[in-house]
């Protein structure tokens, strides 16, 4: 058995990713074993992306790259290095018979590599989360999220609008000052840092738990003109209204991977509510809410738009966008309460 850390006391050795996923997939007698190909893809992509985003500043990489994306975004030379890096890497793969990505407008239908593609996943992707942070060296990630091509439907839009309940797998690679790789496949919470010596990905956060309460919140105050009251409120009552003084902090790096992975590990709330430039909210509810919703539900936190379950939500387009209100379960509560004008808890 791994320890708190991951480490094996009987091995003196941590244990890897494919290691890992291997041993879990043997819990499942009938399992053919496409997972562990499907995350192995994914894990072999995050390894070159990582050396690129390492070289950025000497490779001539980074920058805009001249075009906007679907959603109107510049796009940064680096975003569509890291998702050509992915879909090449799951094309090769096999495991996956279609792709959406948040740097491309359309579906990516893959055709069978020959008679061992199995083709049964659907992956969806925002290659590199955070990418207007690049030039300034601060940490970005990529978000993943794989569906079940439902049985008998052809790998078309239809089948990739699930909603995030449907979810098998999800995970985010974070490029910070180590980087991580972070999943669940509905069976909790896994972190593996990779070894840059070894080049492998090491079981080093087995069965997170986000803490039910936290010290810090994330939101972009720049926006606070244009909060809703109840909001409003919950911001001050976080700053002012607590018992202890500096009793919360905020954190807000404008990479939502980084501010929601301190959030999972130490606690805390992360929101990006509608606003008069984002009506529905900024976030992408296929590509960033979803899957982020499934890994903080799965370490024991709450994920809704300030009213509903992202993951109940039913989308309706690709690059559909919401609300978050995402984090440990009692700030995220709180918040709620505000919003309905409830006010704090009763303490
Ligand atoms: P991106 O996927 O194009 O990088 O956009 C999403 C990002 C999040 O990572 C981040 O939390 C948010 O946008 C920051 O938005 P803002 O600059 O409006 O605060
Ligand atoms: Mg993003």
């Amino acid at each position: 058995m791994p320890s708190k850390s991951g480490y094996h006391p009987e091995t003196g050795r941590f244990q890897t990713l494919d290691q890992f996923v291997i041993e879990q997939q043997e819990r499942f007698p009938h399992s053919t074993g496409s997972f562990s190909r499907l995350l192995r893809d994914l894990s072999v992509a995050a390894k070159v992306v990582n050396s690129d985003i390492r070289r950025a500043g000497l490779l001539d990489v980074t920058g805009a790259s001249g075009d906007v994306n679907v959603q109107g975004e510049v796009q940064q030379r680096l975003d569509i290095i890291a998702h050509t890096e992915f879909v090449e890497a799951l094309k090769l793969g096999g495991e996956c018979s279609l792709i959406v990505s948040e740097e491309h407008d359309e579906i990516i239908p893959i055709e069978p590599m020959g008679p061992e593609s199995d083709g049964s996943y659907i992956v969806l992707l925002d290659p590199l989360d955070g990418s207007s942070n690049i030039d300034v060296n601060v940490s970005v990630g990529t978000i993943f999220s794989v569906y079940r091509l439902p049985e008998g439907r052809e790998p078309s839009l239809e089948s990739a609008l699930q909603p995030g309940s449907e979810q098998i797998a999800a995970g985010y690679i974070v490029y910070g000052s180590s980087t991580m790789l972070v999943y669940t496949s509905g069976d909790g919470v896994n972190g593996f840092t990779l070894d840059p010596l070894v080049g492998e990905f090491m079981l080093s956060h087995p069965k997170i738990q986000v803490p039910p309460t936290g010290r810090f919140y994330s939101i972009d105050e720049g926006n606070s003109a244009a909060f809703h009251e109840g909001l409003e409120q919950y911001i001050h009552w976080l700053q002012y209204e607590q018992e202890k003084p500096q009793a919360h902090k905020t954190r807000y790096i404008g990479s939502f991977i980084s501010d929601f992975h301190r959030n999972l590990l130490k606690g805390g709330i992360y929101m990006y509510p509608a606003t008069p430039v984002y009506p529905q909210g900024k976030l992408r509810l296929m590509y960033e809410a979803n899957p982020m919703a499934f890994i903080i539900e799965q370490a024991g936190g709450r994920a809704t738009d300030g009213e509903r379950r992202i993951l109940d939500l039913q989308p309706e387009a690709l690059h559909q966008r919401t609300a978050v209100y995402i984090g440990s379960t009692q700030m995220v509560r709180t918040a709620e309460a505000f919003l309905r004008g409830e006010g704090p808890p009763a303490s």
